[in-house]
């Protein structure tokens, strides 16, 4: 039997939970150290299995979460962690939470806002059922706040990103000389898209030598299905902070000089080019944009003869645009953002999604590199396995899906906005001005791919045609109403106006066939 003071004392305790994504060791939270706080963080079937995730996703995030909480620990907080095989796991955050909160030992119950609707909606409706104080904190990491496109596009029904961007340099004060952009322009992305030369060596990615074949061992034994492959003795993502800055120390010290004019390119010769390969660390917040932007202008600044501002830029307006406006958008149109599908596709994904065992040699070395690494840069994303999905009229909800699931850094609100939205096209124009779509003649253009592919990038029709040139034609030729009014596509359509009938034909005819035989592609 505990007396009145201590029964008092245990009463004023607060449970505040921590999501898996939400590692940010400088919130104002953990400022000091409070004897009345207990924070929670839970490893949980729900979480993993939602969509079935990469192996090196989930090693990951259980490395980062007990690492994180570890060092919450050690700093004085009190930490309760539930591990994915410990016995009192129900194995849901609202179970656990529900279990902790009606057990009398706490007062009141605090979160940081979640980033992705699912969660969000869970929390809202378990918190409702709570007679005590509830108190939804910010995660304290983004630049704006998630409704910021009410004042930034007041009333308009598409949003255009330099806008957007340029609405953040002004807020966050960023490359500007007394309210003007640094050197006259906003934008210097003329400046990059080059393919990479032969004579310009890529420098290995940082990848670190983590020791986790404990916690694979346990998600094994917890049945947890996955895809990918993983060296559970040495998994090369940052698990935690330190790790995270060492990732960003290397991509200022050493790949931001050539960030942005290879940025789209694409190579055999590497698997991250010169990515930052920062979005896992990001996304979990175990950096903040904010910081990585100013150490990236703090490189430049330091020695701009080494790094160009068109690099700088370039990179930039990746974190400050494109990632909060993608944040926006989800929050401007969930749920419903999660079910549109404009040009009503219902394809299956093509089987080798989940081998890289094609004859198109882009699409079997960016589907490989994923199941490998975890990733692909953006424009593999986008203009390989994205326009290979679209082109081939695959149904959004498995795009999604796999896109979700394969990606280390996949979080839905910045996976479905790129995915759905960028890439698909299947919100109608909401995030990008036109589908994402190309022949083989980009890929052709960006890479060295094509060189060594079974297909032939130039040849359009027959036996060894590479499939992305006719199915390009097939896509605007069917979707012709919803696409022809789009300005941005008025040439293409007048270049396939002017094509000989027998020439349409073929082309309509080769897609056709591709179309009926993907899995054999
Ligand atoms: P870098 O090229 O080095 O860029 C730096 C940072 O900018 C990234 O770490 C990221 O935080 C940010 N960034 C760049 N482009 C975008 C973008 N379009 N949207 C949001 N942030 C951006 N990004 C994710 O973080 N999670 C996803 O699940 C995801 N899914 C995608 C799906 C598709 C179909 C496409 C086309 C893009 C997707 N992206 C996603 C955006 C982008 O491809 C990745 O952020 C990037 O490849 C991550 O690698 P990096 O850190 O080396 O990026
Ligand atoms: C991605 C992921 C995985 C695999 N597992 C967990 C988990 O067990 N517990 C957790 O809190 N978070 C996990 N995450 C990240 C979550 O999916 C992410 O925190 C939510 O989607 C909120 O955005």
């Amino acid at each position: 039997m505990k007396d009145a003071g201590e029964r008092k004392k245990i009463n004023q305790m607060e449970l505040r939970l921590i999501l898996g994504d939400q590692l940010n060791a400088r919130h104002s939270w953990f400022a000091d150290v409070h004897q009345d706080v207990t924070y929670v963080l839970m490893e949980v079937h729900e979480e993993a299995t939602y969509v079935t995730h990469h192996i090196q996703k989930i090693l990951c995030f259980f490395a980062a979460m007990r690492q994180f909480a570890a060092d919450l620990q050690h700093k004085g907080h009190t930490v309760l962690y539930y591990s994915i095989l410990q016995k009192e796991n129900r194995q849901s955050i609202t179970s656990n939470l529900a279990e902790l909160l009606h057990s009398g030992q706490y007062a009141s119950f605090a979160y940081l806002q979640p980033d992705e609707y699912r969660v969000e909606s869970s929390l809202q409706q378990f918190t409702s059922t709570l007679t005590m104080p509830v108190a939804v904190c910010s995660t304290e990491h983004f630049l704006v706040d998630r409704n910021a496109f009410e004042y930034v596009f007041p009333k308009k029904a598409s949003y255009l990103m330099e806008t957007f961007y340029r609405y953040i340099r002004k807020k966050e004060n960023l490359l500007l000389d007394e309210g003007k952009p640094l050197f006259g322009k906003w934008n210097f992305d003329v400046e990059n898209r080059k393919k990479l030369p032969l004579h310009v060596s890529v420098p290995e990615p940082l990848e670190f030598e983590n020791q986790l074949t404990e916690i694979y061992e346990e998600i094994k034994k917890a049945g947890i299905p996955s895809l990918g492959e993983a060296n559970a003795d040495k998994v090369g993502w940052p698990i935690n902070r330190s790790q995270a800055l060492s990732v960003l120390a290397f991509f200022c010290d050493t790949l931001l000089p050539l960030f942005g004019t290879y940025q789209d390119a694409m190579t055999d010769r590497s698997w991250a080019v010169f990515h930052s390969r920062l979005s896992f660390a990001l996304n979990c917040k175990l950096l903040s944009p904010r910081e990585v932007i100013d150490a990236a202008v703090s490189s430049w600044q330091k020695d701009p003869d080494r790094i160009d501002y068109n690099q700088l830029e370039g990179f930039v307006r990746q974190i400050a645009g494109w990632r909060e406006y993608m944040r926006c958008l989800y929050w401007a149109h969930m749920p419903g953002y999660a079910s549109m599908n404009h040009f009503n596709h219902e394809n299956r994904l093509p089987a080798w999604y989940w081998t890289g065992e094609t004859h198109m040699h882009c699409l079997s070395a960016a589907i490989r590199q994923s199941l490998k690494h975890s990733y692909a840069h953006h424009i593999q994303r986008l203009m390989v396995t994205g326009n290979f999905a679209l082109l081939a009229g695959v149904d959004p909800d498995e795009v999604d899906r796999w896109y979700l699931g394969i990606y280390i850094d996949a979080i839905e609100w910045v996976e479905i906005t790129n995915t759905r939205g960028m890439s698909q096209y299947a919100d109608g124009g909401l995030a990008a001005t036109k589908p994402y779509v190309s022949s083989a003649a980009y890929i052709d253009k960006m890479s060295d791919y094509c060189a060594s592919c079974r297909y032939k990038a130039k040849q359009k029709t027959g036996e060894g045609a590479c499939p992305f040139n006719s199915l390009y034609w097939h896509f605007l030729d069917r979707h012709r109403e919803k696409l022809a009014t789009n300005q941005r596509m008025t040439m293409m359509y007048a270049v396939w106006d002017k094509m000989h009938p027998d020439v349409r034909h073929d082309l309509l005819t080769t897609a056709a066939q591709y179309l009926e035989n993907l899995d054999a592609l």
